[in-house]
């Protein structure tokens, strides 16, 4: 039922309706009352949390008078929108961005300082929304402030977990993981307890025919859970544009908390009903680039899928359209595979509740949905058990194995002579137990299919979806090479290089057009320019040796070169290169004369990132760069020319200091491995060099901002096959003798029982190295070297640096967003009514 305030009582209404605060005084005041009232808390009890707690309802006021506004408009003038939907959003911390994007940055600081608080401290208490893995998240998150700044109406939909990622600790050098529970106080979330979907699962599919004699599907009998929307605001900069961020969370619906049992003594067994159905959204899955294929996780995908679709749908309904014109009002991009029962959801909601013909249903989801590849690695790539759908989903299965049909016949008659195309390119994977193989349903089921950057979007073309560039053409299959918001990745973690550039430029115009970016150019030889960008590196550095005193004990010195790989662990990402490169560093330093050692470049090498719990390689590899650092660190040799530490529990907030700190970060991965990366543009971007392989967007990172900018080694993509063929078939496995003698060096118990590390040596040795860390460590150390000289010149290192920067105007995630929204959204901005004053 619409609830609407009848004409005549709207005056009263309209004139207490909802005012933003635009004074510092009106700011004040906001908190004050929030602090006050809302937290029942006063001057004489006002912590920093509580300051904190005041600031953010204050700003939420604002956010959401914005947020109404751009509901209303949007639903008034109902364009065409984007839903992205994405298991993982990284969002980190909000209420820095929240007030940026409010333009309320000066007087919110003014009056925390007359309100007795500093900003840093206040935004510092607030705990990251860590409701993702690593990049695949944090690229979601970026596309949200992107398309709230570019005015696009979307929305993004994903799951409320109650524990984001967990927290790392390190204990005795081993991470040991800790719940994040997040949500005990969420200011930025609005519960919608009258948005809610039933789901079904389980139960059994019912034919029968209609009134009109039509054949007809349903699915029924199963269990019930429904999911509640909460919503998240999502502001715009510089724009009143704020979007919505829905998460659904789990609960037993009505029908299931059968309050009969609750009555009758089986208090537990209706209370076990009930958390049975919450565990459906209670934590986030801890893979990154990893299918465990566990059941809940499965549960998890179709409920999300199920409630965003319902919701989706129901929108669309609203507008009285014909069902043809869906794809003209929705575009739903599929972020990984993760979300792709999307597709045979939507065919069912049109077959069996909307009485749709197969092929009008068919060339509606083609048309609605686009997906997004982040990998071609083959353990990445979901696969449903065929059991277990048939199982959770009866009708689902169904439907695909009908998907699969039609496909498969269509191959048939346009490739008669390649029978043996038709296995290859099945949905069904003929193993035993039979699996749905997700990537190709989602191929099959959208109208095009990009990767991440360029090299990674040519492998997709060339491997894993090979037959299919060749069942549909090349024009389905494109590239949208990633990109990072640079409102947080520059503005908001490294304010000082924003405000020389503003100084500069004549104004923040750059924050929404990074291409302006170029301009800075011709203040590379501007020595008053240089100093101070010089000066504003190393206050990021004396920041990040701080924080690394105060958290990890760890003294450093902020004149080293700092040299830092944070990213998850992963083996194709190869820390394990990293630390062998710095053992061989050690070794190196322990067998100079004093004298040498002198003229040494005195280097920091930092490490941070979370291993997934049950990932034995990558734990270890945890655990032995922190057996490094104890030993290294300690060692009166060595001093200050090596220090090795281990930032634990590496999340968006802490990159925010760690990023703008690096003089190189390493994106070092396998080449062809790493589908993009986009730390690599945020390090760059912040002014710090990379060293790195010719893998993801390191290439177009190259292109961009020069090969003398950056230190690039190994071998290439299209020599991987055949090395980790030499590996198992060629000449007996030599090692280089220096990688040779660190692996000595660890067996010896340098550092600590040699034991737990014998897997990391083994798998290089004696089982095929398939990450080729052997075959890329001579040219890995090298390029080091070439590091540590052309870091001497401080004078050449600053000015690749400087050039480096004014060169990054590419990696916006905003140009990102207009090349899928034309590319493939085919959705235009809709301008909200223009700012108050401005
Ligand atoms: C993930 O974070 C990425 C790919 C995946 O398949 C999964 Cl499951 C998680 C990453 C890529 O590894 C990284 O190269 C890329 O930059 C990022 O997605 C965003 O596209």
């Amino acid at each position: 039922v619409e609830a609407s305030v009848p004409e005549e009582q709207r005056e009263a209404w309209k004139k207490h309706s909802a005012k933003e605060f635009k004074t510092k005084d009106q700011f004040e005041a906001d908190v004050v009352r929030h602090i006050e009232t809302t937290l029942a808390r006063s001057l004489f009890n006002c912590d920093e949390a509580a300051a904190y707690a005041g600031t953010a309802l204050a700003l939420r006021d604002r956010l959401i008078i914005e947020w109404n506004r751009t509901q209303q408009q949007q639903t008034f003038a109902d364009p065409k929108r984007v839903y992205y939907l994405s298991l993982e959003f990284l969002m980190g911390r909000a209420l820095d961005n929240a007030i940026l994007n409010v333009g309320m940055k000066d007087v919110a600081k003014q009056g925390l300082e007359e309100l007795g608080f500093r900003m840093e401290d206040v935004i510092s208490q607030e705990r990251d929304a860590a409701l993702g893995n690593g990049g695949l998240g944090r690229l979601a998150a970026c596309f949200l402030d992107s398309l709230a700044t570019l005015n696009y109406p979307a929305w993004g939909y994903a799951l409320r977990y109650r524990y984001g990622i967990f927290r790392q600790e390190i204990v005795d050098g081993y991470q040991v993981e800790v719940p994040d529970y997040w949500l005990d106080f969420n200011p930025w979330e609005f519960p919608r307890h009258d948005v809610t979907v039933d789901v079904q699962f389980y139960g059994g599919v019912r034919k029968y025919t209609d009134d009109s004699g039509k054949q007809l599907s349903v699915w029924e009998n199963g269990e019930i859970v429904t999911a509640v929307a909460y919503d998240a605001p999502i502001p715009g900069y510089g724009t009143r544009t704020t979007n919505n961020l829905r998460l659904w969370s789990s609960k037993a619906s009505h029908g299931e908390f059968d309050f009969t049992k609750f009555n009758s003594g089986e208090y537990e067994a209706s209370v076990a009903d009930q958390q049975r159905a919450e565990t459906i959204s209670a934590v986030l899955y801890p893979n990154d680039s990893l299918d465990r294929g566990k059941e809940l996780r499965l549960k998890q995908q179709y409920f999300w899928c199920a409630a965003s679709l319902f919701d989706i749908v129901r929108r669309f309904k609203k507008s009285k359209k014909a069902w043809k014109e869906f794809a003209n009002q929705v575009a739903i991009q599929l972020n990984d595979t993760h979300p792709t029962l999307a597709i045979p959801e939507l065919m069912r909601i049109l077959l069996d509740q909307e009485s749709l013909e197969w092929d009008e249903a068919w060339s509606i989801t083609q048309a609605t949905f686009g997906y997004t590849n982040h990998t071609v690695m083959p353990e990445a790539l979901e696969k449903w058990s065929v059991p277990l759908v048939q199982h959770l989903l009866p009708r689902h299965l169904q439907i695909i194995y009908n998907i699969n049909f039609h496909f498969l016949q269509y191959v048939e008659r346009n490739f008669p002579k390649e029978r043996e195309m038709l296995s290859r390119v099945s949905i069904i994977e003929e193993s035993e137990p039979k699996r749905v193989r997700m990537a190709f349903l989602a191929v099959i089921g959208s109208h095009k299919v990009n990767g991440v950057a360029e090299l990674h979007s040519d492998l997709v073309r060339t491997t894993i979806f090979k037959d299919f560039v060749k069942i549909y053409g090349p024009d389905k299959f494109t590239n949208v090479t990633n990109g990072i918001t640079p409102r947080r990745w520059l503005h908001q973690a490294n304010p000082r290089l924003s405000a020389l550039i503003a100084s500069k430029l004549g104004g923040h115009d750059f924050l929404r057009d990074l291409n302006l970016l170029h301009k800075v150019e011709a203040y590379v030889d501007d020595e008053e320019f240089r100093k101070e960008f010089r000066a504003i590196k190393y206050a990021n550095k004396v920041r990040l040796a701080k924080y690394t005193k105060e958290v990890e004990g760890i003294t450093v010195n902020p004149s080293s070169l700092f040299d830092i790989q944070v990213k998850r662990i992963h083996e194709y990402k190869r820390q394990q290169l990293n630390i062998f490169g710095v053992i061989h560093r050690y070794l190196e330093l322990k067998a100079m004369t004093p004298e040498a050692r002198q003229k040494v470049q005195p280097r920091v090498s930092f490490f941070g990132g979370k291993a997934a719990p049950g990932y034995w390689m990558a734990k270890m590899v945890i655990h032995l760069i922190n057996q490094v650092g104890k030993v290294v660190n300690a060692d009166p040799d060595i001093g200050d020319l090596l220090k090795v530490v281990f930032l634990s529990d590496y999340n968006v907030s802490k990159a925010e200091i760690i990023t703008p700190a690096s003089d190189i970060s390493e994106h070092i991965s396998t080449a062809g491995t790493e589908a993009s990366g986009t730390s690599n543009m945020k390090f760059v971007l912040n002014g710090g060099l990379i060293i790195g392989t010719c893998d993801g967007a390191n290439i177009e990172i190259t292109r961009e901002v020069g090969e003398d900018n950056i230190f690039l080694f190994g071998n290439l993509a299209e020599d991987v096959e055949d090395l980790r063929h030499a590996h198992f078939y060629g000449d007996s496995f030599h090692l280089d003798p220096s990688l040779q003698r660190v692996f000595d060096t660890i067996r010896s118990g340098t550092f600590g029982d040699a034991g737990p590390f014998s897997g990391l040596v083994d798998s290089i040795v004696d089982h095929g190295d398939y990450y080729l860390v052997s075959d890329d460590f001579k040219s890995y150390v090298e390029t080091q070297g070439l590091i540590d000289e052309a870091y001497k010149d401080q004078e050449a290192w600053l000015t690749r640096t400087i050039t480096a920067v004014s060169r990054m105007g590419f990696f916006s995630s905003d140009r990102c967003i207009d090349e899928y929204a034309e590319m493939i959204w085919n959705v235009e901005p809709l301008p909200p009514p223009k700012m108050n004053g401005a």
